[in-house]
C-alpha cells in the first residue's frame, strides 16, 4: 500500500514513496533494434551509473525550428483534455497583491494547461512516437512500452529555475496515494524524455542533474508559498509549496546539460533533476517531457478516474475529470492493468 508517506525527519518529509532502486541484472540492452537507435553496452552502464542519457538526436534543429512555434501555441492553447470547467479551484480566488501572474490560482491553471496536450495534437504525440526515442526507451525499460503523460516547460526571460527534485510513484500529487503502483518500485518502471524545443543553455534555463542520485529518495525540506516571504526565491517553488531537498554536499557534482533544439535527454526521475533559471531578456526556453511507462504498472484507482477524478494537493485542484485521458501504446503489447484505457498511436502520428 502506497498510502503512508512523510515519515518526517524534524522538518525533512519524503514528498514521494521512499524506495531505493535494484541495479539491472545486465547491461545488455533489452531488445535489439534498428543500428540507428541501437546502445552499446558501454551507453547502458553509462545511463545506469549517471541516472540519464542524452542529449541524443529527435530532429535536426532546422526541423525543430520549423516546428517550435506550432508547439508554443499548443502550450499557450486552452487544453482540451482539462477545460477549466472539468475541475474545481479549492484555493481562494486571487485578490490584491497575490492577483498576479504568480498567484496559486494562475499557477494551477497553467500547470493543468501544460498537461497531455499529445492528446488533443497529433504532431505533438508524432514527436513522443517517434522511433529515435521510444527505440531508445525499449532498450532501458523493455519491449512494451505506453505514453501515460506529458508536459510543457516554458520558461521565460526572467523566470526562476526549477528547484532540484526527484520522484518515483508521484505520491505528491494527491499527497494521500500514489499515482503510479507498480509491481515493484525497486525496479525500473518508468523513464522521462524531455525534449529541446528551443537551445536550452546555461543563460536561458538549461536542465540539470546530480548523477547518480537515483538509487534512493532524498527527504526535502518543505513550507507553503507565501508570496511575500518568498518572493525573492522563484527557484524551489511547486505550487502552493516551497520545497528543497537535503542535498548536503551534493550539489557540488550537478551538471548541467545544455541541448540544441531537436535534441532530448532521457532520464530516471528519481535522479535529483531540476532547471537553471532564464537570466536572459529576450531568449524564451521550451522543453517538453513525455513519461513512458511498462504496461504492468497501475495508474491512479477506480474512484479517482470514475466519480471521484483527481485532486492535485500541490495545485489546490479538485476533482479534475479524467474522461479525456488516455494511454498511448507505442510498443509492443497492451497486457496490463490499464488495458481498457490504452489506445494505439493514431495514423496521422505516426512517422
Ligand atoms: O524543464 C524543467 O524546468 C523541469 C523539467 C522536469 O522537472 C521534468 O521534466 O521532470
Amino acid at each position: 500500500m502506497l498510502s503512508t508517506f512523510l515519515g518526517s525527519r524534524r522538518s525533512q518529509v519524503y514528498i514521494d514513496v521512499y524506495t531505493r532502486l535494484d541495479p539491472p541484472e545486465s547491461y545488455q540492452p533489452l531488445v535489439r533494434t534498428d543500428p540507428r537507435w541501437q546502445l552499446s553496452e558501454a551507453d547502458i552502464r553509462g545511463f545506469w551509473e549517471r541516472g540519464f542519457i542524452g542529449p541524443l538526436k529527435l530532429l535536426d534543429a532546422n526541423e525543430m525550428r520549423e516546428i517550435s512555434a506550432t508547439m508554443w501555441r499548443l502550450w499557450e492553447a486552452e487544453s482540451r483534455i482539462y477545460p477549466p470547467n472539468s475541475y474545481h479551484y479549492a484555493g481562494s480566488a486571487a485578490t490584491g497583491s497575490d492577483a498576479t501572474e504568480a498567484s496559486n490560482e494562475s499557477y494551477a491553471r497553467k500547470g493543468l494547461n501544460a498537461r497531455d496536450k499529445h492528446l488533443q495534437n497529433d504532431e505533438l504525440l508524432s514527436l513522443y512516437a517517434h522511433p529515435a526515442i521510444v527505440e531508445r526507451m525499449a532498450q532501458l525499460l523493455g519491449g512494451d512500452l505506453l505514453l501515460w503523460r506529458s508536459q510543457f516547460f516554458p520558461k521565460y526571460p526572467g523566470m526562476g529555475g526549477t528547484g532540484w527534485h526527484q520522484a518515483t510513484a508521484y505520491l505528491n500529487e494527491t499527497f494521500r496515494t500514489a499515482t503510479l503502483t507498480p509491481p515493484n518500485l525497486r525496479k525500473l518502471f518508468q523513464l522521462t524524455a524531455w525534449v529541446a524545443v528551443t537551445d536550452s543553455t546555461v543563460k536561458n534555463g538549461c536542465l540539470r542533474f546530480i548523477p547518480g542520485t537515483h538509487w534512493e529518495l532524498l527527504p526535502m525540506r518543505v513550507e507553503e508559498y507565501d508570496p511575500i516571504r518568498h518572493a525573492g526565491n522563484k527557484h524551489d517553488r511547486f505550487g502552493t509549496k516551497i520545497m528543497r531537498p537535503a542535498l548536503g554536499g551534493l550539489e557540488e557534482r550537478a551538471v548541467n546539460l545544455e541541448m540544441k533544439a531537436g535534441e532530448f535527454v532521457i532520464f530516471s526521475e528519481r535522479t535529483m533533476h531540476g532547471a537553471l533559471p532564464n537570466i536572459t531578456t529576450d531568449d524564451a526556453r521550451l522543453g517538453m517531457s513525455a513519461r513512458y511507462i511498462v504496461p504492468e504498472v497501475k495508474i491512479h484507482n477506480p474512484w479517482v478516474l470514475g466519480e471521484g477524478g483527481l485532486s492535485i494537493a500541490y495545485l489546490q485542484v479538485q476533482r479534475l475529470n479524467l474522461d479525456r485521458w488516455k494511454i498511448i501504446q507505442l510498443r509492443g503489447d497492451t497486457k496490463g492493468p490499464m488495458a481498457g484505457r490504452v489506445v494505439p498511436v493514431p495514423a496521422g502520428a505516426r512517422r
